[in-house]
């Protein structure tokens, strides 16, 4: 008796795999445009000094200042008699503090637009914000 014995090997077929590794690199130029630094400092509050008036009784000098909104404008009583600053429309005024020789008192404006004041005391002392 003859036993053929086929045996079949399974050929083992090795794989190639190919691994590329392609770094990307990317073309896009990140430009950074370096504007110049403008500084805006914003211009320094106005300051309005109280002073005595020989033709009147007091006066603010100067009667009119020009300041941006948001800004400040300083009072400063340098007058021996009692004075306010008081709004024309009443929305603003020193009275609640009250001016005495030497004190400051400042009010911010927010919006533009025209504010005048004067001195509650001396209706006569007239001053004006001009808020731009
Ligand atoms: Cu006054």
């Amino acid at each position: 008796m003859k036993r053929g014995m086929l045996r079949r090997l399974p050929a083992a077929a090795a794989a190639l795999l190919a691994v590329g590794v392609f770094g990307a690199c990317s073309g896009a130029k990140t430009s950074t445009s370096s504007s110049p630094v403008t500084s805006s400092v914003p211009a320094a509050s106005a300051r309005v000094t109280i002073v005595s008036d020989a033709a009147t009784i007091g006066a603010f000098t100067p009667p009119s200042v020009t300041v941006s909104a948001g800004q400040t404008v300083e009072w400063t009583f340098q007058d021996a008699n009692p004075h306010t600053v008081t709004a024309d429309d009443g929305s603003f005024t020193s009275i609640k503090t009250g001016l005495a020789n030497g004190k400051t008192y400042s009010h911010t404006f927010g919006q533009a637009g025209t504010y005048r004041y004067h001195c509650f005391i001396h209706p006569q002392m007239l001053g004006t914000v001009v808020v731009q």
